[in-house]
């Protein structure tokens, strides 16, 4: 299509911004898209906010008004237009929009774009766009000061403005997170010009699917200003469909809709089921010459959230294409502080992270942002399923009509934006407000207006936007929650989802994960700390002590660092070494969520499905994350990979007996070698047995038992262990360890290891062998580029193992021997 064919013209406004204190200071440059505080940061005029305990130091900038302007020229195919609008994808928050001096936008809500058509005010040359952004902060004062009530929010670190501000919640703090109230040009800005019509919607609802047919219906919306016949061409890639009709377009909105059949569609599976083939779906209308076009890719599966009631109560399990499917991930929270930050190698390199753990679903938790495009483009080319929350968490949020309306808004629009993504299989209205409104004071305190403010947003707008613009998917009003709408217990383990924080929260042991029995379970979580050289990034050497300001600054769980510590008391010892305390709690906090993993996977299919809470951290922190802000991954992301193998074994301690279990998520037969052994860590045997085993698809059983009154008389509980693993063709699939007693009481030897090195076309090959068994074994390369294959696993006695260190760098084996080390239990427990 050539230019002056283009209904649409399209420039961006990303470059040249200015911004300043309100009419205080010189004007400095900007970045769009940004905030302000990048913008002071950037300009030297704050000190980093992730570094030590500076955050407290930039707690002004949020109580002052800030100003952007741009100066610029536009292009005259852009001018000559009949129609310009000036669009920002993103405006965070209180933001009035001049232009050429007109007042032309006033922003309150930075979840849905703000336009503005600019046609009479656009000149060719020296254009100026002005933008007064006001504390979100002052701006609530006054309002909550006329109310006899205030909406509760329950992580808001100061004021509690937050619920009345359609803004990112986790901004006002959170138990993970700093308090940095943004403000700014979020998104990206632009000029569109169109003549005549422009395309509005492209919308493709899957009606009927199998293997053998796909019947899809296409809904086309252009908006036009004139009347005139067109011609409209609508394809489909992989040799799907073409059509190509006339239409008359009337002036207004025209709502097209077209009814498509192809045979033998691909279908689009969730991780470890199957492929995730895309479709390209393209429409073009061609009238008076001009042409408008808009592709949008889908992704063809069925999906029903089935809800049967069944012995245990009522299911909770996602049905893709008729497979039920375990739904095994993690929470996510936005990726940075500063969320325009975030590049695109990051979130593919996140959301690599949780597909080499063997995830396939994230739930995007509400008090964050509802993600970028490519996030969701890389879900669903990689089969992560989405649990979509809406942003609203643990608060109480008022409802009179410009709060409603706003929420109306930017449901709507975030809905249609993101309704053709496969990866999305459920819109949920909040974080854990019915639950909080049980469980806490809020019930007592609070009118009952609060609660029908709740019911007026949760049960009746977001699912009516949802029923209305995507009825393809269920809409689920709180998580945790029991039934789709509000109900008197959001905890109930007969049905929906539940979180459980019993552990952590509730300081109770970690094997009180295996009294529960949900039928979802989308939270649980332990922290721990970050690596050593994350907390180097934020800290100088005097920090180093939990106690310490900086370190308690970035913990935001304020009993966090003693319970780490309790814990640690309980299972394993305090160590007295800062780097040894920071390396233990990774390795307990993996134990306790293994536990748990294990524990949820084993009782399919009464539970389907385990999301811990939390996958990724916005800034370095203390939390409940198995990979850092920095992408390291902890030793929990090590074990979600084995814990949430497609075939796991998992061996559980019941009174009498030792029960091995196999899991399979495959919706296949397997045949595999399933081996046991009771050894003790000198390497003698005690007990073995092997044997071939036949495993069904989507399935949980006991695949061998221990009789604990058949162990040998000398059985010692705290110098064996139980080791089980499973073979196909040759090669472990799933291997795993029972150990008769806490860590601490275990009679580990010194370890005595032999390493040997190898260096190969993808990096380093390390060699380990020792006599003794070593218990979980923590390699470290300091300062070198490049990860381990594997880490935190343990080694049996005189067996070799091979790991590789991958880097692109080339190292020499001498460069690498010294920054390498290594630890484990046998050492971090010898008192
Ligand atoms: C959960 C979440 C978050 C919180 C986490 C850890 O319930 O919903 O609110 O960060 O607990 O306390």
């Amino acid at each position: 299509m050539s230019v002056s064919d283009a209904a649409l013209w399209l420039e961006k406004l990303n470059t040249n911004w200015q911004f300043r204190q309100a009419g205080k200071t010189d004007w400095l440059q900007a970045e769009v898209p940004g905030c302000v505080q990048t913008d002071l940061l950037t300009n030297g005029l704050i000190d980093d906010p992730f570094y030590r305990d500076n955050e407290k130091t930039v707690q002004w900038v949020d109580k002052e008004n800030w100003e952007y302007k741009l100066e610029f020229e536009v292009s005259p195919e852009l001018f000559s237009k009949k129609h310009i609008e000036l669009i920002f994808d993103g405006l965070d928050t209180y933001a009035t929009v001049y232009f050429n001096g007109s007042k032309i936008i006033d922003g309150n809500n930075m979840f849905h774009p703000w336009q503005a058509n600019v046609k009479q005010l656009l000149k060719e040359k020296q254009n100026e766009i002005h933008i007064v952004f006001r504390s979100p902060i002052n701006e609530i004062l006054p309002i909550m000061k006329k109310h006899n009530f205030n909406y509760p929010a329950a992580t808001d670190a100061e004021v509690g403005t937050s619920p009345y501000t359609r803004k990112a919640p986790y901004h006002y703090g959170w138990d993970w997170g700093p308090r940095l109230v943004t403000m700014g040009i979020w998104q990206p800005v632009k000029l569109v010009g169109w003549d005549n019509f422009k395309i509005e919607n492209l919308n493709i609802i899957t009606k009927r699917l199998d293997r053998v047919r796909a019947c899809l219906e296409i809904q086309l919306e252009i908006f036009s200003d004139i009347e005139a016949p067109a011609n409209l061409k609508i394809t489909g890639d992989k040799h799907s469909f073409a059509l190509k009709y006339q239409i008359g377009l009337h002036k207004g909105l025209n709502k097209i809709t077209s009814d498509v059949e192809f045979a033998k569609p691909q279908l689009w599976w969730p991780n470890g089921y199957g492929k995730q083939p895309l479709y390209t779906i393209h429409a073009e209308i061609e009238c008076e010459g001009k042409i408008a076009c808009e592709d949008k890719r889908i992704g063809l599966r069925t999906l029903e959230l089935r809800r049967q009631y069944d012995d245990f109560g009522q299911s909770f399990v996602f049905v893709v294409n008729s497979v039920p499917i375990f739904a095994k991930g993690a929470n996510w929270i936005p990726a940075d502080s500063f969320t325009h930050r975030v590049s695109g190698e990051k979130y593919r390199y996140l959301l690599d992270s949780a597909v080499e753990a063997n995830m396939n679903m994230l739930r995007i938790w509400g008090g964050g942002i509802y993600e970028s495009e490519t996030f969701y483009n890389l879900c669903d080319e990689l089969g992560i399923l989405i649990w979509q929350d809406f942003m609203f968490a643990c608060a109480m949020y008022p409802a009179n009509k410009e709060f409603l309306d706003s929420v109306e808004k930017e449901a709507t629009y975030q809905v249609r934006r993101l309704r053709n993504h496969p990866s999305i299989v459920l819109w949920c209205g909040n974080n854990e407000i019915e639950g909080i409104w049980q469980d806490s004071e809020w019930k007592e305190k609070l009118p009952e207006s609060a609660w029908n403010d709740y019911v007026k947003v949760f049960a009746e707008i977001l699912p009516a936007i949802c029923k209305k613009e995507d009825p393809s998917r269920p809409y689920w009003s709180s998580s945790p929650g029991s039934d789709e709408g509000p109900t008197e217990f959001a905890q109930n383990p007969m049905q929906g989802d539940t979180h459980y924080w019993g552990v952590w929260h509730g300081k109770e042991p970690f094997d009180f994960y295996q009294q529960h029995f949900p039928r979802f379970i989308s939270e649980y979580g332990f922290q721990s700390f970050p690596e050593m050289s994350t907390i180097k990034k934020f800290t100088v050497e005097e920090d180093h002590d939990s106690l310490s300001t900086v370190m308690l600054n970035h913990q935001k769980n304020q009993k966090g660092n003693a319970l780490i510590k309790e814990y640690l008391e309980n299972y394993y010892l305090v160590p007295e070494n800062f780097d040894d305390f920071i390396l233990l709690s990774q390795v307990q906090q993996a134990e306790a969520i293994k536990i748990g993993a294990e524990h949820f996977r084993r009782i399919r299919p009464r539970c389907m499905g385990s999301l811990y809470w939390q996958l990724n951290d916005c800034w370095p922190v203390a939390s409940w994350s198995s990979i850092d802000y920095y992408g390291k991954w902890k030793a929990l992301h090590y074990y979600a990979k084995r814990f949430y193998a497609p075939i796991l074994v998992a061996p559980i301690e019941e009174k009498l007996a030792y029960q091995i279990f196999v899991v399979s998520d495959e919706p296949r037969m397997n045949r595999v070698t399933f081996d046991v052994k009771i050894i003790n860590f000198a390497g003698d045997t005690f007990y073995q047995r092997e044997k071939d085993v036949s495993i069904n698809p989507l399935s949980s059983a006991i695949t061998h038992s221990i009789i604990k009154n058949n162990l040998p008389n000398n059985f010692n509980s705290r110098t064996m262990f139980l080791h089980c693993s499973l073979k196909k063709e040759e090669k472990i699939i799933s291997e795993n360890y029972l150990f008769f007693a806490e860590p601490a009481k275990l009679q580990l030897s010194k370890p005595e290891m032999v390493i040997n090195f190898e260096s190969d076309e993808y990096g380093i090959l390390i060699k380990l062998n020792s006599p003794v068994f070593v218990h979980t074994i923590a390699l470290q390369a300091t300062n070198l580029e490049g990860h381990f294959e594997d880490n935190f696993f343990h080694l049996l006695p005189n067996h070799e193992k091979k790991i590789r260190f991958k880097t692109d760098s080339k190292i020499m084996i001498e460069q690498f021997a010294e920054k390498f080390s290594l630890n484990s239990l046998n050492k971090l427990l010898q008192l």
